[in-house]
């Protein structure tokens, strides 16, 4: 029998390989890597409890290598083709994001691992978009769009015959894995030959800058990697001292002690010498971001969320608002800002473990917590946010494309172009929350509380 390598081992090779090609396309990406390596080192050295709890939690090793990407596509068939090349690489989609309600013309799932030991090796992720010429207003462009976009190819053959023998043989050999890797990456380069002339890449932007970069080139070119940050507020006040000017504002939550879902802040990297057809012209497509990831809420949790930031960016437009950071804080006093407390109100999810033997019989999961018997270490929140998403998107296109694209949420029409339904990203929380809890039970004698585990 032939011995394959794990979607794990793919996954990571592909990782660093998109890592090393984005360090030689974007230079200002490899700053980006070495500032939140020293702030991350910096950050455990000042807090040796976070250090403790990491290293227990088994996310110390992830952090170094733990990165996203994005990328944007233009037809269902490059979705389908996509979704097999990264089922290779054991990345499933999770999720669907509507960006339509942030007025950008596409929607949006993630390719990520699932399973709790392929996150905890390497949690790979990449947000894909989908282009929707369907709700471009202009049908004669659209159809020319889509023409345009007929027309290339944006998978090798070799990548391609590597996807179909990965699919029937379940699994590729260590050399073939090698080779896929470098036949892959090749989709997400870079190409500064645009597909189109410079009059259709002009009537493109004038309709929106994404259609722009998506239509013009040979391939959906990744648009940033983003690595993860202990301190964020750390990494952003640092970079001007690097060459490197941030967007103003923090998405998602503020800091807090108890860090909630994913705070991010990005930069534009680059505008970029393009030739349309022999005329020589530019176009930004390439940014920079940053994150940092905190627990994973309950869909009660999730609920909370989203009220106090819809409440916080309305009272931050009223316009004798104080600013931005401030308003945001205020509207968060109102989320519980511990993690056992988190815990314990069911807003976020939890990956339990034996810490030390208990030898009587407890009466609750929350008496062998406190007692230090089990351990709750905070889920890390593996997904995206589309507040989050459509203010990174805008920043990067530039203020100036604020378009009219109105909600516009088609779920079964992503689904049926992606080939596969996408998975509900609350229920994988769920269940590694219950199968730690369950097997941390066992373990410790306590089955009798299993049922009441699984019920509450
Ligand atoms: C993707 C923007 C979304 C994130 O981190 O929320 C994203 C894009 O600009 O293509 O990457
Ligand atoms: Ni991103």
């Amino acid at each position: 029998m032939k011995h394959f390598s794990t979607s794990d081992d793919i996954r990571s090779l592909f990782s660093q390989a998109m890592s090393d090609m984005y360090r030689s396309e974007v230079p200002q990406y490899g700053t980006l890597i070495d500032l939140v390596r020293d702030v991350n080192a910096a950050t455990l050295k000042a807090d040796p409890a976070l250090h403790t709890r990491l290293k227990a939690a088994g996310e110390l090793d992830r952090l170094d290598v733990e990165r996203h990407g994005a990328i944007r596509l233009g037809t269902p068939e490059e979705l389908s083709l996509v979704r097999r090349m990264f089922a290779v690489m054991g990345m499933l989609p999770v999720g669907y994001y509507d960006l339509t309600v942030a007025g950008i013309p596409v929607h949006s799932t993630a390719f990520r691992p699932v399973d709790d030991a392929a996150l905890k090796k390497n949690p790979f992720r990449v947000f894909t978009s989908l282009l929707r010429l369907d709700l471009v207003e202009d049908r004669e462009l659209a159809a020319r769009a889509q023409h345009i976009l007929s027309l290339r190819e944006i998978v090798t053959d070799d990548a391609k015959e590597l996807i179909e023998l990965a699919e029937m043989q379940g699994g590729l050999t260590e050399g073939q894995s090698h080779k896929f890797v470098r036949e892959a990456l090749k989709t997400f380069r870079w190409h500064s030959e645009a597909t189109v002339c410079a009059d259709t890449y002009g009537t493109l932007v004038d309709a929106h800058r994404l259609i722009a970069d998506v239509v013009s080139f040979k391939g959906p070119h990744i648009n940033h990697l983003t690595p993860r940050t202990l301190d964020i507020d750390a990494v952003q006040a640092q970079m001007p001292a690097r060459g490197i000017t941030p967007k103003a504002v923090i998405e998602g939550p503020p800091r807090r002690d108890a860090d909630i879902l994913l705070r991010q802040t990005s930069f534009k990297a680059l505008e970029e010498d393009v030739i349309f057809q022999g005329k020589t012209g530019s176009h930004t497509a390439r940014f920079g971001e940053i994150e940092q990831r905190g627990v994973a809420l309950t869909p009660a949790g999730r609920a909370l969320y989203d009220t106090t930031l819809t409440n916080a960016r309305a009272a931050a437009s009223q316009a004798d608002a104080p600013a931005y950071d401030a308003v945001l804080e205020a509207a968060f006093t109102s989320f519980p800002d511990d993690l056992d407390q988190l815990r314990r109100d069911g807003l976020a999810f939890f990956q339990y473990r034996v810490g030390s033997t208990a030898a009587y019989k407890a009466e609750t999961v929350d008496d062998l917590v406190a007692a230090g018997a089990l351990v709750a270490d905070p889920q890390v929140y593996e997904d995206f946010l589309p507040v989050s998403a459509a203010g990174i998107f805008q920043s990067n296109l530039g203020a100036d494309d604020q378009s009219n694209y109105s909600a516009n949420t088609n779920q079964d029409a992503f689904e049926s172009a992606l080939g596969a339904t996408v998975i509900d990203e609350m229920a994988l929380y769920a269940e590694i929350q219950e199968a730690s809890l369950t097997g941390a039970l066992w373990a410790l004698g306590q089955d009798h509380l299993i049922r009441t585990a699984q019920a509450a």
